[in-house]
Order: C-alpha cells, then sequence, then structure tokens
C-alpha cells in the first residue's frame, strides 16, 4: 500500500475554472498588461525547460498507444514550483501521446527549450538514456537533467555523456535554485543539495550531499495543469465507471512510516508521511 493519495476530478475544468485560478490569472494578466506585455520572468531571461515523458519501450522502437494514460504529475508539480521561481517549464507527454523518437525530437526543437528533463523509471532507465543520446544526437549544446526514482536510488547509472546533470531526492527547491544559478551564468553547485554534475575543468562527476525531506509542503503553488491540457487521460477511472470520462491526479502527501523491506520509499520520500494542506 502507498501512503500517497490521488484526488480524482470527474472534470479537469473544476480546476481550469476555480475562481482562485482565475483571479490569479486576471491578476497575472493586470500585472503582465501593466509591464508593456514584457514578464518579468522574460525581461530576465528566463531558462526554460522542457519535461519529456516517453513511450515504453521506445529504446526497441516498438511505440503503441497505451490504454491507461496517467498524467505526468511529478513534471506539473515541480513546472508549478519553476514557474512561481519565475522559471518557464513545458512538458511533452510523450508517453500518453505514443510519441517516436523522431516526433519527440520535433517537439523538442519546436518548443527550443535551454533544457530537458527526464524523470526515470527503472523499467525505463533503456529509453531515458537512448533518448538522451538522441536529444545530443540533433541539439548538441542541449542540457540534459535527470531525476525520478532510478536517479534517486541509483544516480551513478546516469553518469554517461549524454546526460548533463541529475538530481536525486526531492527537487521542489533545488531544481529552481540551479536553474537561477545557471540563468546568473554561474557554473559553480555548491550546497546545491542532490544535484550531481561534472567539474567544468575535470569533467569528473561531483555529487552533492542529498537535500534533507521537505518537512513542510503547507505552501503549494497553484499546478499548471494548462502544460498538459487536450490530452484525454483516464487510467482506469473509466474501467470503474464508464460513465466517468475525464480523470485527473494531484499530490495530496509523500512519505510512509511502515518501512517494507522490499519497497524503496521510506527511503525516497521518507519515513514519515506528509500531507499537503487543503
Ligand atoms: C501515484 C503513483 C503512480 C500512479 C501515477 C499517477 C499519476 N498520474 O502520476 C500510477 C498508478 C499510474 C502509477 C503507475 C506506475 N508506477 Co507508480 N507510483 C506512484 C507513487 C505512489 C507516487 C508518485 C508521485 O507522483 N509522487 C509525487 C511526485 C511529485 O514526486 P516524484 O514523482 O517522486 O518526484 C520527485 C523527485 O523524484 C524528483 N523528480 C522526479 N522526476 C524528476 C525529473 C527531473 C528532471 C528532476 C530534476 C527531478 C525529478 O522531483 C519530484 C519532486 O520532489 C509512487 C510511490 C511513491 N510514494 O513515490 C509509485 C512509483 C513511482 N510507481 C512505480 C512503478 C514501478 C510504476 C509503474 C511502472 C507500474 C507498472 N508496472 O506499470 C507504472 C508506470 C507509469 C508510467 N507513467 O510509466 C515505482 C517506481 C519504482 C522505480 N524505481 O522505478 C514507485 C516508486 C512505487 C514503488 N516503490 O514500487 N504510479
Ligand atoms: S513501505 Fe510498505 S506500506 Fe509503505 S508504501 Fe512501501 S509497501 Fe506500502
Amino acid at each position: 500500500m502507498q501512503y500517497i493519495t490521488f484526488r480524482l476530478q470527474t472534470d479537469c475544468n473544476q480546476t481550469f475554472h476555480s475562481p482562485s485560478f482565475s483571479i490569479k490569472y486576471v491578476l497575472y494578466f493586470l500585472y503582465f498588461y501593466q509591464r508593456g506585455g514584457q514578464s518579468t520572468a522574460h525581461r530576465r531571461m528566463a531558462l526554460k525547460i522542457l519535461f519529456v515523458t516517453l513511450p515504453r519501450q521506445l529504446s526497441r522502437g516498438e511505440i503503441k498507444e497505451v490504454l491507461f494514460k496517467s498524467p505526468p504529475i511529478t513534471f506539473v508539480w515541480l513546472a508549478a514550483f519553476l514557474k512561481e521561481a519565475g522559471h518557464d517549464a513545458v512538458i511533452l507527454d510523450g508517453y500518453s501521446k505514443a510519441l517516436g523518437k523522431d516526433d519527440i525530437l520535433d517537439g523538442i526543437s519546436a518548443e527550443a527549450p535551454d533544457m530537458v528533463g527526464f524523470t526515470s523509471f527503472t523499467c525505463e532507465y533503456p529509453d531515458v538514456i537512448f533518448m538522451a543520446s538522441a536529444v545530443k544526437g540533433r541539439f548538441p549544446g542541449m542540457r540534459i537533467v535527470i531525476g525520478g526514482y532510478h536517479a534517486n536510488s541509483l544516480p551513478e547509472d546516469f553518469f554517461v555523456d549524454a546526460v548533463d546533470y541529475v538530481f536525486s531526492g526531492e527537487a521542489e527547491e533545488s531544481l529552481p535554485e540551479f536553474m537561477t544559478r545557471l540563468e546568473a551564468g554561474r557554473t559553480d553547485f555548491d550546497g546545491l543539495s542532490s544535484l550531481h554534475y561534472r567539474n567544468v575543468v575535470s569533467g569528473e562527476w561531483v555529487s552533492n550531499p542529498k537535500a534533507a525531506f521537505i518537512p513542510d509542503f503547507s505552501h503549494i503553488p497553484l499546478l499548471p495543469y494548462e502544460l498538459i491540457d487536450g490530452i484525454d487521460y483516464n487510467t482506469w477511472w473509466k474501467v470503474i465507471d464508464p460513465k466517468k470520462d475525464r480523470y485527473m491526479a494531484t499530490v495530496t502527501g509523500k512519505g510512509c512510516p511502515m518501512g517494507c523491506s522490499f519497497c524503496d520509499i521510506s527511503k525516497t520520500e521518507g519515513k514519515r508521511y506528509r500531507s499537503m494542506s487543503a
């Protein structure tokens, strides 16, 4: 049993059209308008990260449309923290859209990001390496950033030529700080928890200590669900009740106090349940 729970919504519009959502965007529009159409982020040349999910078996060239399409909530979540810090983040859900290698490369070209981020289920490890190499092949200067489950446990598996940065652990605070430093032209990452990077002089991988678990999630920025608008997510929601045809996920808690020997959650999410405030 996982002690992370998800709130299911039958209609995504509940999120998109909630009063707080609308008010925030009206205020943002007014702010933007007052600035003469130049957002703060763009005025200081915000870096843009494109998060990409990958279809299973991508590296084998067997791209099949999946039956259950689950929203890439990890990326929506990280994008919220990045946007709050003034960075730019977009998502290409290659998993749900069943995109092949060339489609993903074209998607990257269309978004023209400064860096591409992949998450890493262990079962898709070969696909992440395959796609990172393909991205470097077509866009040699593109920075590749990896995080997620496999990187949390075995970051050194990603110490390969095609990868520039690896995050192990929670990245809500470290990823925005990382992008802030890059924006400022800094190449020192001292004190940036959970980051693995190459020393600019020696090329050797350097591993910073892992971040402590974030103790308090009482402040969570509004999740930018518009980044994954237009995809018909379903998961098993439709199977449970075919009348319900729309599905969305969110994060309501992290961690588990139990510590079963076969499960890594207490290590990767903490041995204490941390719930999000309502
Ligand atoms: C919810 C969930 C699901 C839901 C997903 C719902 C949804 N729409 O997202 C469903 C049921 C669909 C699902 C399916 C699967 N799941 Co699942 N799932 C989870 C669960 C419970 C929570 C994941 C989550 O959303 N966490 C919250 C987000 C915000 O945090 P996060 O993903 O951990 O990411 C943080 C860091 O890792 C980091 N990070 C992550 N990615 C990146 C990328 C970059 C670039 C950076 C910088 C940082 C970064 O930053 C984030 C914020 O701190 C975890 C267990 C757990 N408690 O973690 C298992 C878990 C992730 N699932 C797992 C597995 C195996 C699967 C499946 C492969 C099962 C299967 N055989 O089909 C599928 C894969 C689905 C897919 N897309 O390919 C394993 C992964 C183990 C591994 N080493 O790979 C886990 C860890 C459970 C376990 N211990 O076995 N899953
Ligand atoms: S430690 Fe045990 S109870 Fe907790 S999430 Fe893992 S399997 Fe479930």
